[in-house]
């Protein structure tokens, strides 16, 4: 398959008014009868008629009535057509029992469902299946299911039919369906402008009471997109629907989203406080789509970023304000550096908006999203609030029912503040994470912070250019006191210094407050300082940063040199942990250690081969230090925090539980275990069962706990991936891919779930030491398991390849054993065009 580019861009050569589809379910021979209302776009350069279609047996077709035989090919229909508008009419026929992609429509427990972002439409029916294409659908499903659901508003049903229509013209990639034998879990919301909303959470039946929490979710997301944007919502019912197998979190089709089970249901007894807040976030980001890449959509998929980069900055933005703003954040971040600059250090690493790909699927990456999202970050901090919420409201007025750019987007900041985006614009076309140098001179009152970026090569773009930094600033007097309170620095060139006067000693900087842009910051500094930071930044994050670099120097100090646990980082956290000034939840973070694949590109960097064992030695000896060192600390924690008021998943009682469950665990590398079998027998929620199983099974003593649990949750298909998970995280080395091979043959495992394909393999990869083990048995399992889920599951395939992206860090051996890996999989007869490209941009 040939990569497709950017720059080959061409409008489309008709555009669509009216799509007419009916649907004669069943499960492996559904009809799929489509008239579609075609005109040839004034813009167009080409006036050749092709509609996309794959896996899909054509039955007949037409133009204008008139019967005609297309000329077919593996990816479409071609056809003469009159050159003014016309009719196209067809009817197909698919598989949807036999879809296990998940991609099209497909069928999950009996269930009919569909996903169709970013070209799944082309498997239902022939279609220009496009972004830039919007119409407008009704819709008729034909079958014996009970709930018959698609976009829009309901316009008549009777027994065995339903239709559907939805005003809002839209592209092939949100249209949905879904039918089958489900509850729904009601409620209703009033807009402001008075418009009064039926709300819908659709689930099997037995699962109506894990909808409480999302429904709550959904509301608080509407009612906070008009507060916060000045955005409604624009029909009168919103549908949710919880999926069993669903390749990622969940989709944002028009007024009908459909999610995954896992991004949506919820109790005390089967979620934890991270399970309610994910769903929470989530809910919010597919509701939130419904302006932005709903109403306002992407011209083609090399802007993904457009909307999924706002939209997951919007999510943030909630989640910052129905929790607290500073956790949200040093949680991010963590992920960013674990996911985004994990990519964007190895063969993967690609632009915020690419300009190539040969499988769209594959570039739904932490760099599109996550990086996305820091940009407009990084916009806001330049622009200011005030006009960030001008920028925001010309986009919406402007650019409404229209299908964008990134230079639609960056245009209407340039409007409304008379900024020149042009140097921006390169974090959307570079790849790569800059590193930010500072060094610092103090004389005579003055003082003076010179910083220099530089941005390692990424493949396929050698020279990097100088981009604009925010760089968010305040410095500190030696007595703690804070002297000179966050300004933004704008960085424009490759070096800049910056000076501040006046001052009557040398000041402590704290730079790159709150993580004011996406880089790596590099400044020679002394354990020191760093605690002093930790003690005195009015920064939370930059005081969580202080303490989290000094654990890591420590580690590395334990790695490299063989030095033994750092008595400044022990004494620093324990003071921390003490402070009952500061949120619980901020305590717990910062209770959490640099992780295993952190320390192994940090000791990369400096030139230093990784060997995973020895990382994971070094963090255990380090938590066996605290936790000798801060026994009586974590034991006062343990008993101060306990939540003893019934369970809510609010940040307040969640903090609590996280900091308790941070002692627990120090508290286990002293008991054995004894203080954890005691949480997870009396634990009348999930959160605290599964951190006491979690701290058994790292005491090596979780057996009886293990089996328990099995017990009380087989029937529960989400507790269960947890099961399958937590067994290999928490194993030791030694046995991380022994115990994953042993639950891939459980009756349990499945290659149909995704859910269980990554609670067990995704495990395996997400555990360093293991994974890594030097006898190459973790590579071969994940390698085999990829080998068998491909023909089955392409998307999920070649997502979980990236497992394998950080292995040029590794010595000799580990990286033939990988490449050897890599190869087998390549030459797997039939491997799917996902995995295909994968494979061969990892090998390099
Ligand atoms: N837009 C979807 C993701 C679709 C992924 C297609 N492989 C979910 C989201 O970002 O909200
Ligand atoms: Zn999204």
């Amino acid at each position: 398959p040939q990569p497709i580019y950017l720059r080959d861009y061409t409008p489309p050569a008709y555009l669509v008014d009216r799509v007419h589809l009916t649907f004669r379910l069943a499960p492996h021979t559904t009809r799929v009868i489509s008239r579609i209302a075609f005109r040839p776009n004034p813009a167009a350069t080409s006036r050749e008629f092709f509609l996309h279609g794959e896996a899909l047996r054509l039955i007949r077709a037409r133009i204008d009535g008139a019967e005609i035989t297309p000329e077919l090919t593996a990816e479409g229909l071609r056809a003469d057509v009159p050159d003014a508008p016309f009719t196209f009419e067809a009817e197909v026929e698919v598989d949807p029992g036999n879809n296990t992609a998940l991609e099209g429509l497909y069928m999950s427990n009996g269930m009919y469902c569909t996903q169709c972002e970013a070209e799944g439409f082309r498997k239902i029916t022939y279609y220009p299946d496009r972004p830039d294409v919007m119409g407008v659908f009704t819709v008729r499903i034909e079958g014996p299911e009970p709930v018959m659901l698609s976009n829009g508003n309901p316009v008549a049903q009777g027994a065995g039919w339903a239709e559907w229509h939805d005003p809002w013209p839209k592209p092939a990639y949100l249209f949905a369906l879904v039918a089958g034998d489900l509850v729904a879990h009601s409620d209703s919301f009033t807009t402001r402008s008075g418009r009064h909303v039926d709300l819908n959470i659709w689930v099997r039946p037995g699962d109506e009471g894990k909808c409480a929490f999302g429904m709550e979710a959904l509301k608080k997301s509407m009612k906070w997109d008009e507060e916060v944007y000045g955005r409604e919502y624009d029909l009168d019912l919103f549908n949710i629907v919880a999926v069993d197998d669903f390749n990622m979190g969940a989709m944002e089709n028009k007024g009908l989203n459909i999610f995954n089970s896992s991004a949506v249901l919820a109790s005390p007894e089967t979620a934890t406080d991270a399970n309610f807040e994910r769903i929470e976030a989530i809910i919010a980001h597919e509701y939130f789509h419904n302006w932005t890449g709903n109403r306002i959509t992407c011209r083609d998929w090399f802007q993904l970023c457009l909307k999924e980069g706002l939209t997951v900055y919007r999510d943030s933005e909630f989640t910052s304000d129905m929790r607290s703003s500073p956790v949200k954040r040093i949680s991010d971040v963590i992920d960013l550096r674990a996911r985004q600059f994990r990519e964007d250090q190895g063969p993967l690493a690609h632009p915020v908006r690419p300009d190539s790909f040969i499988e769209i699927n594959n570039f739904y990456t932490a760099t599109v999203y996550e990086k996305g999202a820091e940009l407009i970050g990084m916009l806001k901090r330049l622009v200011g609030d005030a006009a960030y919420r001008r920028a925001l409201d010309l986009y919406f007025d402007r650019h409404d029912g229209q299908a964008c750019t990134i230079e639609d987007w960056l245009r209407v900041f340039e409007d409304v503040t008379g900024r020149d985006l042009t140097q921006f614009k390169r974090w959307y076309e570079d790849a790569g994470t800059p590193r930010l140098r500072v060094t610092e001179e103090f004389d005579g009152g003055t003082y003076t912070l010179h910083f220099e970026q530089q941005t390692p090569p990424t493949p396929g773009q050698e020279k990097k250019r100088a981009r604009v930094i925010p760089i968010a600033l305040g410095l500190l007097g030696p007595n703690g006191d804070e002297v000179m309170e966050t300004r933004v620095l704008e960085m424009t060139e490759a070096r800049q210094s910056f000076s501040f006067d006046g001052l009557a000693a040398r000041p402590v900087p704290s730079i790159l407050r709150n993580f004011s842009a996406p880089v790596i910051l590099q400044r020679e500094t002394t354990n020191a300082e760093r605690a002093f930071l930790l003690a005195h930044d009015t920064d939370p994050f930059n005081k969580w940063e202080a303490g989290r670099a000094l654990a890591r120097d420590g580690l590395i100090a334990m790695i490299r040199e063989g030095a033994g646990p750092d008595p400044t980082y022990l004494d620093a956290v324990q003071r921390m942990a003490r402070d009952e000034g500061l949120d619980p939840a901020f305590r717990a973070l910062a209770l959490g250690l640099p992780g295993e694949d952190d320390l192994a590109q940090t000791l990369f960097e400096v030139g230093h081969t990784p060997d995973p064992q020895a990382i994971w030695e070094a963090l255990e000896r380090l938590r066996d230090a605290r936790a000798a060192t801060m026994e009586e600390t974590a034991r006062g924690l343990y008993a101060r925090h306990q939540v003893t008021a019934h369970y809510r998943p609010d940040p307040d009682q969640a903090g609590a539980r996280a900091l308790v469950n941070a002692a627990l665990a120090m508290i286990t590398r002293r008991d054995g275990g004894a203080m954890a079998q005691a949480q997870y027998d009396a634990a009348d929620n999930m959160t605290q069962q599964l951190a006491g199983w979690s701290c058994l099974l790292q005491a090596g003593t979780g057996d009886r706990a293990t089996e328990a649990f099995y017990a009380q949750w087989k029937h529960d298909r989400l507790v269960i991936d947890k099961w399958f998970s937590l067994q290999i995280i928490h194993a030791a080395p030694e046995e991380t891919a022994r115990i994953a091979a042993r639950l891939t043959k459980h009756p349990d495992f499945t290659l149909r779930n995704p859910n269980r394909f990554r609670a067990t393999l995704g495990a395996l990869a997400m555990s360093p030491a293991g994974f890594h083990h030097a006898s190459g048995r973790g590579y071969r399992l994940l390698a085999d398991m990829l080998i068998r889920l491909d023909p089955l599951n392409p998307q999920t395939t070649a997502r979980m390849c990236s497992a394998f992206e950080t292995w040029r860090r590794y010595d000799d051996v580990r990286q033939g054993l990988i490449a050897a890996e890599l190869d087998r999989i390549l030459a797997t007869p039939g491997l799917s065009r996902d995995t295909t490209e994968m494979v061969n941009r990892i090998r390099g």
